[in-house]
């Protein structure tokens, strides 16, 4: 045996497609784990009929953190949660001035998890809180203003 038949032996065709045929194996098995095909989408596609003046209001999760702009105008609003930790989060609007829950998630947000919330909101200081196991404590708020919008100010916006 010649040390050329051994060489040519290690880069036989059969060696290169098992290699390929593994690494495909992988790419499958990542794409097949991955997002399940309804979830996680930020398109727009679920809510064809958005109004143009929607408004928008992101709040993001994090242990142990609620962010989101100090200052919301009053009347409907589009709540856009995310929860970037890895533990579930709700989320409370109370009144600060009365201390009472206007709104509060119906179920928790999980770890990752995206929803959409319509909401009107009334013109005054609130708290946004997450008082899922003890996350108040930890910090887990923030206050933000709900301020009156008048129509005829939107125009010299900018
Ligand atoms: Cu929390």
């Amino acid at each position: 045996m010649t040390s050329e038949t051994i060489i040519s032996n290690k880069y036989t065709p059969t060696a290169v497609i098992l290699q390929l045929a593994a690494f495909m194996f992988i790419i499958s098995a990542c794409v097949g784990g991955g997002a399940p095909p309804t979830g996680g989408s930020d398109s727009a596609a679920a809510t064809p009929a958005a109004d143009p003046e929607e408004v928008l209001v992101e709040i993001d999760f994090d242990e142990y953190v609620v962010l989101m702009d100090p200052v919301v105008p009053s009347g409907p609003v589009t709540l856009k949660l995310a929860n970037k930790g890895f533990e579930e989060h709700n989320l409370l609007f109370v009144v600060v001035e009365s201390d009472s829950t206007v709104w509060e998630t119906e179920r928790r947000l999980s770890p990752g998890e995206r929803r959409t919330v319509m909401l009107e909101l009334a013109p005054g200081r609130y708290r946004a809180v997450c008082d899922f196991a003890g996350h108040e404590d930890r910090g887990m708020f923030t206050e933000f203003l709900v301020e009156e919008t008048t129509p005829d100010e939107s125009g010299s916006e900018l």
